[in-house]
């Protein structure tokens, strides 16, 4: 019986340990596993070009013409060794592509599943700037989050076509009228980052970017009481006028 109730205590204290509360910050990140298949593409990629390129020349330099009344002398191939000859790398390359992307596709899925944990933020695209609705009727034109914490940005647009593009965090949405899009991602690390419009909106489509500052706990809650001061301040000038 003891034995028994070491084990549950060992298997509870194990699960919360590894629930994202107990962790130091939130585990999934699709960014990272963006960055591995890519690594993983080009490694791939590298290989089967070299090897394909040095049989080629090697190919072409052993079979070559050796004087004038020659067209090169290719060995004589029954159909059966031709048809393997072709069919069996290409088997190679393809095999290697649908493992690629299987797994893209499983990543991708990733990717659109967002955390229960994630804090939602609003975003509305104008021409040409960005606006961040933190709830409450809190809003930056600054995007500040909380390092280690899950982020949803719920997006729309007031005229045109845009697409909001976040390289740090490997995420890129298109943002429409009439219709709320989202992208998610986990800041990991602190920092300022760029956040900027990749559709073409307009005269002033190069200057629609801002900053995506990544700050500790005591910082966030700091950017948001400064928001709750202007929030206030705005709400006293309205009531007096
Ligand atoms: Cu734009």
């Amino acid at each position: 019986m003891r034995a028994l109730t070491g084990k549950v205590v060992l298997a509870l204290s194990g699960l919360m340990m590894a629930s994202p509360a107990f962790a130091e910050g939130y585990e999934r990140d699709p960014a990272a596993g963006w960055d591995h298949l890519w690594r993983e593409i080009v490694i791939d990629i590298t290989v089967i070009g070299v090897i394909f390129s040095v049989a080629a020349i090697y190919m072409v330099w052993k079979y070559r013409a050796k004087s004038d009344d020659e067209v090169g002398r290719g060995p004589k191939l029954s159909p059966a060794a031709a048809l393997a000859w072709a069919l069996i790398p290409a088997s190679i390359f393809m095999a290697d592509d649908f493992f690629l992307s299987a797994k893209g596709w499983t990543l991708w899925n990733d990717y659109r599943r967002i955390p229960d944990e994630a804090k939602e933020i609003r975003v509305t695209a104008y021409q040409w700037y960005w606006e961040f609705d933190y709830g409450d009727d809190l809003v930056s034109e600054e995007l500040v989050v909380k390092k280690g914490e899950p982020v949803v940005l719920r997006m729309t647009s007031e005229d045109v076509l845009h697409s909001l593009y976040i390289p740090e965090f490997r995420v890129k949405e298109d943002v429409m009228p009439g219709r709320v899009t989202y992208v998610w991602f986990n800041p990991k690390r602190t920092g300022e980052f760029v956040e900027t419009c990749t559709e073409y909106c307009g005269t002033a489509h190069a200057e629609m970017y801002t900053t995506v500052r990544v700050v500790e706990e005591a910082e966030y809650e700091q950017f948001i009481n400064e928001l709750k001061e202007e929030a206030r301040a705005a709400n006293s000038v309205k009531s007096q006028s």
